[in-house]
C-alpha cells in the first residue's frame, strides 16, 4: 500500500466527515430550534420511506464513543458541521449556551486525541424561523445573519480550530432546493435559483472576509461538489456541450469563489433563458475581495455528456431507492444531457465509480485556480451486510477508497497540492433522500428505516484498512 501514498506529505490530514443533521439526532433537545430539514422530512413523500434525522445515529449523545473509535483508528482529522439552530435558535440574537457547549466539548474531545477538528459552518440545516421570516437565502437579510452566526463560532472555537469550511456544496443545495425541488424549500424555478445563488455567494464572501479579520492565522474555504465533465466522444458538437456543462455546472461557482467573477459564457447562456442576475452596486467588489485559503472538494463521480437537441430530454428521475438502473437520462434541452459512461462501473444508486476522475479533477482545478485543495468528501454509498460473526466485509468500499487514494497520490506527483482527504463518512449516517440503507461509514451503525435498531457501533473491514494506511504512511 505504501506506494499509493508515497507523494503525500507527513502532515497530510487523513480524515473523515459528517454533517450535523445526518448524525446528531436530538433534533429538539437543549434549546435547539427546528431547521428547514426538520420540517421538510415531515412532508410525506420527500424522503426514502419517510426517514428523518430525529435520532439519526445519536451522535449528540454518543460523540465520546465515536471520537474514541476515531482515535483508535488513528484518524488525523474529523470534519463535522455545526447546527445553526443549536447556536442561535432564533437565527440571530440570543446565543444558546448549551449548543455552544456541545461543540466545544466535541472539539476538546478530538484534541485530546490529537485529531484536528475541521468545522463546516453550513451543511444545509438553515433555521426554519429565518425561512419563515424572510425566505432564508432568498433575502439579502441572510447575509448579515449568516455573518453573525459565523462570528459566534469564530469567537468561541477560533482558538482551537484552524480549518473551516464556509459552505457545503452550494451548487447542490441551491439546485436541489430551487431547481429540482428535491431539498427544502422544494421549489422548481430557475430564475429563483440563480438569484438565491447570487445571495449565497455574497454571504459566503462576507463570512470569509470576517474570518480573515477575526482569525488571521486560520484557513477557510468553501466545499464544492465537483465532478469533471467528459464529452461522450470527439464529435465537436459533444465536446462543445461538455465545455458548456463544465462552465454552467462548475465554473459558475468556482470562478466566483476564486476569481470573484461569473464566467462570461455561462452568463450569456442564462441571458438566452432571460435570466439576469440581480447584481447590485458593490456586489462584485465584495466577491472579488474574499479570498479562500483553500478549495474544498467533494468528489464522488465524474459526469459524461452529449449534445442535447432543443426537443431533447429535460429533468430525469433520481435513483433514491438503490435499484440499479432506475435513474433516467437528464439534461437541458439545447445544451447537454448526461449519459451513462460505458467505461466505468456504477453503484446500486447509479453513481459512477471513477477514481481516475479524481486525478482529472485535481489536475483541472490546479491548472485553472492554482490553490491548495482539501478533499472534504469522497466515499461509496452501498448496502452493507452485518454477518453472523458480527462483521461487515466491505471489500468494495476498500477498493473504492484505495483507488481514489492512489489517484490523489498521482495528482500530487503531477503538481497538485492536496492538504488532506476526508472520506464520507466515519460512521454510517442518514443519507438525505436515501434513508439509512445507503451506507458510507467505516463504522456500521445498527439503524434502519423502519426498525430503529440498537444504534450499536461495529467496525467494518474498511475501518481496519484505513487504520493501516494511516499507519503505513506515518512510517514512510
Ligand atoms: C454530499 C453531501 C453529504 C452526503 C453525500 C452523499 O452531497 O455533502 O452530506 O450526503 O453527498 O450523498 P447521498 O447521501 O445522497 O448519497
Amino acid at each position: 500500500m505504501k506506494n499509493i501514498v508515497s507523494n503525500l506529505s507527513q502532515d497530510f490530514l487523513w480524515g473523515s466527515a459528517s454533517a450535523a443533521y445526518q448524525v446528531e439526532g436530538a433534533w429538539n433537545e437543549d434549546g435547539k430550534s427546528p431547521s428547514v430539514w426538520d420540517n421538510y422530512v415531515r412532508i410525506p413523500g420527500t424522503t426514502f420511506k419517510g426517514t428523518t434525522g430525529d435520532i439519526a445515529v445519536d451522535h449528540y449523545h454518543r460523540y465520546k464513543e465515536d471520537v474514541a473509535l476515531m482515535a483508535e483508528m488513528g484518524l488525523k482529522a474529523y470534519r463535522f458541521s455545526i447546527a445553526w439552530t443549536r447556536i442561535l435558535p432564533e437565527g440571530r440574537g440570543k446565543v444558546n449556551q448549551a449548543g455552544v457547549q456541545f461543540y466545544s466539548d466535541l472539539i476538546d474531545e478530538l484534541l485530546k486525541y490529537g485529531i484536528e477538528p475541521l468545522i463546516t459552518l453550513y451543511h444545509w440545516d438553515l433555521p426554519q424561523c429565518l425561512m419563515d421570516e424572510y425566505g432564508g437565502w432568498e433575502s439579502r437579510k441572510i447575509i448579515d445573519d449568516f455573518n453573525e452566526y459565523a462570528s459566534v463560532l469564530f469567537e468561541n472555537y477560533g482558538d482551537r480550530v484552524k480549518y473551516w469550511v464556509s459552505l457545503n456544496e452550494q451548487n447542490i443545495f441551491v439546485s436541489l432546493g430551487y431547481q429540482l425541488a428535491l431539498h427544502p424549500p422544494g421549489v422548481s424555478n430557475d430564475e429563483r435559483m440563480y438569484q438565491v445563488n447570487h445571495i449565497v455567494n455574497l454571504a459566503n464572501a462576507k463570512v470569509i472576509n470576517t474570518f480573515h479579520d477575526m482569525l488571521p492565522q486560520g484557513k477557510i474555504g468553501p466545499s464544492f461538489a465537483y465532478g469533471p465533465t467528459y464529452s461522450k466522444d470527439s464529435d465537436p458538437i459533444n465536446v462543445l456541450a461538455a465545455e458548456k456543462a463544465e462552465d454552467l455546472q462548475s465554473h459558475f461557482w468556482l470562478d466566483v469563489y476564486l476569481y470573484g467573477r461569473y464566467p462570461k459564457l455561462a452568463l450569456a447562456e442564462l441571458a438566452k433563458q432571460d435570466i439576469h442576475l440581480d447584481i447590485r452596486h458593490g456586489d462584485m467588489e465584495l466577491l472579488k475581495s474574499a479570498k479562500p485559503d483553500f478549495l474544498g472538494i467533494n468528489y464522488y463521480q465524474s459526469g459524461t455528456v452529449a449534445y442535447n437537441p432543443l426537443d431533447g430530454v429535460g429533468r430525469g428521475e433520481m435513483n433514491t431507492t438503490g435499484k440499479k438502473g432506475s435513474s433516467g437520462e437528464s439534461g437541458i434541452p439545447g445544451l447537454y444531457k448526461r449519459i451513462t459512461n460505458p467505461f466505468v462501473e456504477r453503484t446500486n444508486w447509479d453513481w459512477e465509480i471513477d477514481p481516475t476522475g479524481l486525478s482529472i479533477a485535481l489536475t483541472r482545478l490546479t491548472s485553472r485556480y492554482d490553490i491548495p485543495i482539501l478533499i472534504t468528501e469522497n466515499g461509496l454509498g452501498e448496502y452493507d451486510k452485518l454477518t453472523e460473526d458480527g462483521k461487515v466485509h466491505d471489500q468494495y468500499r476498500i477498493d473504492y477508497l484505495e483507488t481514489h487514494v492512489a489517484a490523489i497520490n498521482q495528482a500530487v506527483e503531477n503538481g497538485a497540492t492536496v492538504l488532506g482527504y476526508c472520506t464520507w463518512s466515519f460512521t454510517d449516517l442518514l443519507s438525505w433522500l436515501n434513508g439509512y440503507q445507503k451506507r458510507y461509514g467505516f463504522v456500521y451503525v445498527d439503524k434502519h428505516e423502519v426498525d430503529e435498531g440498537s444504534l450499536a457501533r461495529i467496525k467494518k473491514d474498511s475501518y481496519f484498512w484505513y487504520q493501516d494506511i494511516i499507519k503505513e504512511h506515518s512510517e514512510l
